[in-house]
């Protein structure tokens, strides 16, 4: 198995909340709900209703571009087969790791804590260990905050491969 499928089993782990072996509409509704219990928003508000729905987008779209044997669920062989290129980032992906920045920055000033990006990095299924790791790498000079603006880059990178420094760190 090389890299790059190594890299696609462990993010089709990530989304897979329920561990159920492919992913669901279910598996995007549990991380959703996990991220607004993780940020502290109060259930039910506008707030974790944008979660909610940008969670729901993103499986939309995964599902409609990934589902071809039509069975309702997005197997591995399914997901793998997707190209995660930056035109589905921009499809679907991007509402998704917005709703996450905002989620995590409460008072909106474009900044978000160390222990807020942990939290919510953790809520997605992340090790701990894991999502300090990159919280160090996105903010190398230990101020103890990332911008907003610098994290959504790097969910991008994650996601298109473009971002290899953090990926390998991930799966080191
Ligand atoms: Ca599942
Ligand atoms: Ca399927
Ligand atoms: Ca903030």
């Amino acid at each position: 198995m090389g890299a790059s499928q190594d890299r696609a089993r462990y993010r089709f782990g990530l989304l897979d909340a329920d561990d159920s072996g492919v992913l669901e509409r279910g598996d995007f509704e549990l991380l959703a709900d996990r991220v607004i219990a993780a940020s502290g928003i109060e259930p039910g508000t506008a707030a974790a209703l944008r979660v909610r729905e940008a969670y729901l987008t993103y499986w939309q779209g995964l599902y409609e571009q990934a589902d071809s044997n039509g069975d309702g669920v997005v197997d591995f062989e399914e997901y793998s087969a997707v190209v995660h290129d930056r035109a589905a980032f921009e499809r679907y992906v991007r509402p998704y790791a917005e709703a996450l920045v905002g989620a995590a920055d409460r008072n909106g000033d474009g900044w978000v804590e160390r222990e807020q990006y942990v939290a919510c990095m953790v809520a997605t299924g992340f090790a701990v260990a894991r999502a300090e790791a990159t919280f160090d790498e996105l903010d190398p000079a230990g101020t103890g905050r990332v911008s907003g603006e610098r994290w959504l880059e790097s969910i991008a990178g994650y996601y298109t491969g473009e971002g290899q420094q953090v990926t390998d760190h991930l799966l080191g």
